[in-house]
């Protein structure tokens, strides 16, 4: 891994992958296919791309069944124990509507309301993970959503892992169609015969997907374009070395476009990091797409003291975050920039990836400058209410026409106008 001193200026190198202008092309065109022919295009691209051919997309009760015999009950109670961590970490977002009381009798508020119907996008392969499914999922439903649809691509046997299943069943979900890549987004987001549209669309998936969510965005809501994981960890000389490669090495498996970086004081940790990680990689089963990421995107950087390394991770904003110093929880303070931030030895970021409660779902590519994880917020919207009162409509009428005038608006100014003369004609009359 290589070690790097710290100039003032930290230019990381990460991956955005915008796709090609054919690679843009051909998701026009599935997404064209799928508006103009629905569930026809969805059988011949799922034959095309999924090599399957299905005579129902919808998943029934009975692979449910099927898919609970298949996983093991250890692992059902693993991802019962984690909903239950990820329900109640996500119900603590959950905000109430209000509203305030003016002295003249005006009634200002605001009402939230969940959306109707939210897509979940889970990608097939081996990224088809059922703790992105509960990540995704749960929110919603703590959100109030009540149509959650799940769409997946089918393997060759026409089928979705069995572990996806249990986790989608054990998040809530009640609506699972075998549909992947760009066809299934564009199914969500205009709606075939057998799949309704859906007003949001969340999830991960291949760079057709994420074309396809760019693409259909507008007509639909969707979550953030995911790039690939990062990690960086933030240590003094008080860390271990091999607690902090095992968890660099721990995103660096996840791709080989991952990002994994060790910001530090010490030049002794730096070289002890590097060695670890040299030394752990080859003993990881994913340690070709581990090496290459570390290779081509990991980097330890060496600064000067702890408020530079503080600086440094601010700039590079990174997707996961974690302090291992002495007095870590002192540092929280100075962190502006990160999606999840991890304080101390033991918050090790699978932590949070699987069962902490916390939502994996996390800002990447720096845009943690200016956004948020995944949260309840993400799956409901707010309405604005104002119920103005007689007495503040008169004090306030003339002024409001007169703004409305302003802007050379006279028929706002009279619909205004026209209450107050109604009400002093009916006071005459009385
Ligand atoms: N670390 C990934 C999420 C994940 N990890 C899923 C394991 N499974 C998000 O950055
Ligand atoms: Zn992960």
């Amino acid at each position: 891994m290589k070690i790097v001193r710290i100039s003032d200026e930290v230019t990381i190198k990460r991956s955005i992958d915008t796709g090609t202008t054919e690679q843009q092309a051909i998701v026009k065109t599935i997404i064209a296919d799928v508006r103009t022919q629905g569930d026809e295009a969805l059988h011949v691209y799922t034959e095309k791309f999924d090599r399957v051919n299905l005579s129902t997309f919808s998943v029934t009760n009975k692979e449910i069944e099927e898919a609970y015999e298949k996983v093991d009950q250890r692992f059902i109670s693993i991802i019962r124990e984690a909903a239950a961590n990820i329900r109640s970490f996500h119900e603590k977002q959950l905000r109430s509507s209000w509203m305030t009381t003016e002295d003249n009798g005006t009634l200002l508020g605001q009402k939230i309301t969940p959306l109707d119907s939210v897509g979940v996008y889970v990608p097939g392969g081996t990224a088809a993970y059922p703790s992105s499914v509960l990540m995704n999922v749960i929110p919603a439903k703590v959100a109030g959503v009540e149509r959650i649809v799940m769409v997946s691509p089918p393997n060759a046997d026409g089928v979705v892992p069995a572990a996806v299943l249990v986790a989608a069943q054990e998040a809530g979900v009640k609506e699972i169609y075998k549909v992947g890549g760009a066809q299934a987004i564009a199914a969500l987001a205009y709606g075939t015969e057998s799949i309704a549209s859906v007003d949001k669309i969340t999830g991960p998936g291949n760079i057709f997907v994420a074309l396809a969510k760019r693409e259909v965005f507008g007509d639909v809501d969707i979550d953030m374009i995911a790039g690939p994981s990062e990690i960086a960890i933030l240590a003094d000389e008080t860390a271990r070395a091999d607690e902090v490669a095992a968890d660099l090495l721990s995103q660096a498996e996840h791709d080989p476009r991952a990002c994994s970086v060790l910001v530090t004081p010490s030049m002794v940790l730096a070289e002890e990091v590097a060695a670890e990680v040299e030394k752990q990689l080859t003993m990881l089963p994913r340690q070709e797409i581990a090496a290459r990421s570390i290779a081509d995107y990991g980097a330890i950087y060496v600064t000067a003291d702890i408020d530079e390394a503080v600086e440094t991770v601010n700039q590079l904003a990174p997707e996961h975050l974690e302090v291992i110093t002495e007095n870590a929880l002192e540092l929280l303070g100075k962190i502006r920039h990160a999606g999840a931030i991890f304080i101390g030895r033991y918050s090790s970021e699978p932590v949070g990836d699987y069962f902490a409660g916390p939502n994996h779902v996390l800002p990447t590519n720096g845009t943690a400058r200016f956004s948020s994880p995944l949260n309840v917020d993400d799956f409901q919207k707010k309405s604005s209410v104002i119920i103005y009162s007689e007495r503040a409509l008169k004090e306030n009428g003339a002024k409001i026409a007169a703004f409305a005038r302003m802007e050379g608006l006279e028929a706002h100014a009279r619909a205004v106008e026209i209450r107050l003369k109604n009400d002093r004609s009916v006071t005459k009359k009385g």
